[in-house]
């Protein structure tokens, strides 16, 4: 495949958005409001808000109507790595090129940081004027079954548990479709349901955001062992110093590529079902496995 380039228009709406809806300051709650909007400025790729906006255009809407639901998902998004940052799990100190949120602000805020940012996030998608009521509601459903314990938490949870443990292919399959997957899996979804899109079409993207989450997280695990920490703007190496359980652990670095490669595939298989125009849902899954950071 050749090289594929991210939409940088569709960053830079979220960018806009993002500022405009991020929570208002609480001046007795000046030091969260600081660490939450530490965290969220500036970002980094805007992944998971950009595919929001892209599903959604594609399955017929306009992406204006899904940025609230954007930025709702790039503070859950914040919300997990400030928590999966801190000392009790992967104890970094890097993140998105500057210190991570409890070196700059303590464990205590770091904490309620990612809890007020999660709150807020369901806050935004909750106040939306532009979808039906049955719309909101199927969003809030999505988000929160795929950050919960049989979604992102629950994948958390076994990454943690299996530090250390004989390489399975099975367990590594079940941390990267939860831990990382769901939430991107919902992205796409709650583009086609902003969207108007049906359930059966909904279903297609879903399958196209799973695969597309697999091929994140491998790549995540690639990178991690190939890149260089100025570049990722977050430590390198840090999965082998922490005995994580990984794609090239189970498999080798180069089986993971193939790996990485071949969900890329089946997301872009997926998306011969829709009627549409799905090129830039497409080149989103390269840009996937091709990316640097
Ligand atoms: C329920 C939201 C929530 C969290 C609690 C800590 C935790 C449970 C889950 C951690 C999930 C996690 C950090 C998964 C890693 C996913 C991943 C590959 C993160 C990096 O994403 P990028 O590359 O980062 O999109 P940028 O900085 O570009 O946004």
């Amino acid at each position: 495949m050749d090289p594929v380039s991210y939409p940088e228009d569709k960053r830079a709406m979220v960018e806009e958005a993002l500022a405009r809806f991020f929570p208002s300051p609480e001046p007795r709650a000046q030091t969260l409001y600081d660490a939450m909007h530490y965290s969220v400025f500036p970002g980094g790729k805007r992944f998971r808000s950009v595919l929001c906006l892209t599903a959604c255009e594609v399955t017929g809407g306009k992406g204006d109507n899904a940025l609230p639901t954007a930025c709702a998902i790039e503070l859950i998004h914040t919300y997990s790595l400030i928590h999966d940052d801190l000392p009790a799990l992967d104890d970094d100190v890097l993140r998105r090129g500057k210190a991570t949120c409890h070196v700059a602000y303590g464990e205590d805020i770091a904490l309620l940081a990612g809890d007020a940012l999660y709150a807020e996030a369901f806050q935004l998608v909750s106040a939306l004027q532009e979808s039906p009521p049955v719309v909101v509601v199927a969003l809030l459903g999505e988000l929160s079954r795929a950050t919960g314990v049989r979604g992102m938490v629950g994948g958390q949870v076994v990454d943690l548990s299996s530090e250390g443990e004989q390489p399975d292919a099975a367990t590594v399959n079940f941390i990267h479709e939860h831990k990382t997957g769901d939430l991107i899996a919902a992205s796409a979804v709650c583009g086609a349901l902003i969207a108007g899109a049906d359930g059966e079409k909904v279903e297609v993207v879903r399958e196209y955001g799973r695969r597309l989450g697999l091929a994140f997280q491998i790549t995540d695990d690639i990178l991690d062992l190939t890149g260089e920490t100025a570049v990722l703007g977050k430590t390198a190496g840090s999965d082998r110093k922490l005995k994580k359980m990984t794609f090239p652990g189970v498999f080798g670095l180069d089986k993971a590529h193939e790996l990485a490669e071949k969900a890329v595939q089946e997301a872009e298989q997926a998306l011969g079902q829709l009627p549409f125009d799905t090129r830039p849902l497409r080149d989103l899954a390269w840009f996937v496995c091709q990316r640097e950071s």
